[in-house]
């Protein structure tokens, strides 16, 4: 599963904000339980390993995502709470492309 949306790093573990916390559009693939990041679908498809900002893969693994009922500032976000305390918000087009993510996600 892939598409493109619209991502903020909020935190890096569960003790320590993300550096950067400004919202990139970001093209995001889900193979199994691992989500990557790209600048464009095309990167994505070509070169795999060339990932956004030279970035890893992140581990699904007991991740959970739900939607950020307590962001007001976006609409359609949702918020994937990863195994090692890390949180993204991630920001789709419109509320039924959110609950896809959000399902695909939580049921790997
Ligand atoms: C961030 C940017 C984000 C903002 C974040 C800022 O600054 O303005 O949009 O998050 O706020 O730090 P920069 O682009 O200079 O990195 P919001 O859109 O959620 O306000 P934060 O520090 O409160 O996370």
């Amino acid at each position: 599963f892939e598409g493109h949306l619209v991502r903020k790093h909020e935190w890096e573990n569960t003790t320590t904000k993300a550096s950067n916390r400004s919202w990139d559009k970001v093209y995001c693939v889900l193979r199994g339980t691992q989500l990557s990041f790209y600048k464009d679908s095309k990167t994505a498809k070509s070169t795999p390993d060339q990932r956004f900002k030279g970035e890893g893969s992140l581990s699904l693994q007991r991740a959970v995502a739900n939607v950020a009922q307590d962001y007001k500032k976006k609409k359609h976000v949702f918020r994937l709470k990863l195994e090692s305390g890390g949180e993204f918000l991630l920001q789709a087009h419109d509320d039924s492309e959110m609950n896809t993510w959000i399902s695909h996600i939580n049921s790997h």
